[in-house]
């Protein structure tokens, strides 16, 4: 018999990479997924199965972090080895915005599962991952930031993250369960949100290449993050929970770079040469060359006429509106601890990540580009 875990968060962006990673394993995995008005599954779509197939070895339950009795009952009926705690409100901006459902979802979330593993008995069986942040270092205090350093969180988001991962240690000292946390630094895909700040990116470069979009606007360019790819954070998780004793872990690849650098691979990825100018709202990026072979080999040769009519023309603005009451300035974190001890180790850099976000999004733009343009008629004329 396989081990059976919960995935909460699992329409996620980790959470649809953790599930396909532990169903290889040959785990059973049951996630847990929120009532929508639409299906919401496109990320794990792959791995669905119909319920009349027998021996499924993924099962979706409706739920909701805010809701402790249909938590205590999921985890009663699955009666998991392993739960994944990967469901959050994870915007930091947008938790700005709903301060009190993000303290809800995202830090009596935690509670509420670790208290129904506890109540249902389960404390020597079931182990726990809490999906715990680098925001919680927010303001550092130290660089680079590893288990020891203190935290400082900046947003209605970290300081109800900061509230899961102590609740986290604290049942793990209290009641001696196997409880977690992976502080991991920000990690992208081609699956991540399209509002975080990478994918943002990505997709607007595509956009731009193929004529569908002229320009990009964003908030603050100067920020540092240090990213990784998720397919290789979910990794981590799953190290974590297969140790002999729980601890925390800080996950990152220890390099750090400004957003502006970000945009500005992302254009060379398709062979796109941009130069920012002036300084604050006012810093805008201009298109200044094309470099055709690799920009017929990435995007293609239809799409290379239009491009080069935008030479010398604004590809990047600012837009105060995407600026945070309160920024985390530097990211960069030590992955040491979890080196040593967890034998975990990236395989993607900064550069193997945009290329695959980058060549993932052309590929969903064109799509969409056809379906909007000709594609869509002819599929029409089919109909
Ligand atoms: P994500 O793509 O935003 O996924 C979040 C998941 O949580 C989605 O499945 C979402 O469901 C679900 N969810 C939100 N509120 C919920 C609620 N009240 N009840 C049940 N489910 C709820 O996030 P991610 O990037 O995969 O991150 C996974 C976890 O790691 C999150 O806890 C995040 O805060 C944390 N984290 C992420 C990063 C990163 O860089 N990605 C770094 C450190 C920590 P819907 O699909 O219905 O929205
Ligand atoms: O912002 C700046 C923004 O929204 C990164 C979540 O997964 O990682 C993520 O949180 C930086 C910030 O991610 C835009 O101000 C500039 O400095 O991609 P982001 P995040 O806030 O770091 C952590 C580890 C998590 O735990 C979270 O769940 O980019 N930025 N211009 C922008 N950010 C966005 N979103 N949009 C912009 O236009």
């Amino acid at each position: 018999m396989g081990k059976v875990a919960l995935i909460t968060g699992i329409t996620g962006q980790d959470g649809a990479y953790l599930a396909e990673y532990l169903i290889k394993k040959g785990y059973t995995v049951h996630g847990i997924k929120r009532r929508s008005s639409m299906f919401n599954t496109e990320r794990i779509d792959h791995l669905y199965q119909d319920p009349h197939i027998e021996n499924r070895n993924l099962i979706l339950h409706y739920g909701d972090l805010t809701d402790s009795l249909n938590l205590t009952r999921i985890i009663g009926e699955t009666q998991p080895d392993e739960i994944y705690n990967l469901a959050a409100m994870s915007h930091v901006k947008v938790s700005f915005d709903t301060p009190e459902y993000t303290a809800n979802a995202d830090g009596l979330g935690v509670l509420r599962i670790l208290e129904a593993v506890r109540l249902l008995n389960l404390t020597s069986k079931t182990r726990i991952y809490q999906a715990s942040t680098s925001e919680l270092y927010g303001l550092v205090q130290e660089v680079p930031q590893k288990e020891t350093t203190p935290f400082y969180p900046r947003s209605p988001y970290a300081v109800a993250k900061l509230y899961g991962y102590w609740i986290t240690v604290n049942y793990r000292e209290a009641y001696k369960m196997h409880a977690s946390n992976g502080i991991l630094f920000n990690h992208e895909s081609p699956l991540r949100g399209e509002t975080f700040v990478t994918r943002k990116v990505t997709r607007a470069v595509s956009r731009i290449a193929l004529g569908m979009q002229d320009n990009l606007f964003m908030g603050n360019l100067s920020s540092k993050r240090d990213w990784g790819h998720a397919k290789d954070y979910i990794k981590a998780m799953y190290l974590i929970l297969q140790q002999d004793q729980p601890d925390d872990y800080v996950i990152a690849t220890g390099q750090t770079t400004t957003i502006r650098d970000f945009i500005t691979m992302s254009f060379e990825e398709i062979g796109l040469g941009i130069e920012f100018i002036n300084k604050g709202v006012d810093e805008t990026a201009i298109l200044r060359e094309v470099n055709e072979k690799t920009f017929k080999e990435k995007v293609g040769d239809n799409y290379l006429e239009e491009i080069t009519r935008k030479i010398g023309k604004l590809l990047v603005g600012v837009d105060p509106q995407y600026f945070r009451p309160t920024e985390v300035e530097l990211l960069i974190g030590d992955a040491s601890k979890a080196k040593r001890q967890l034998g975990w180790e990236p395989k993607y850099d900064l550069k193997a990540l945009v290329s695959d976000m980058i060549s993932s999004d052309l590929k969903l733009m064109k799509k969409e580009f056809f379906l909007k343009s000709g594609g869509y008629q002819v599929l029409n004329y089919f109909e």
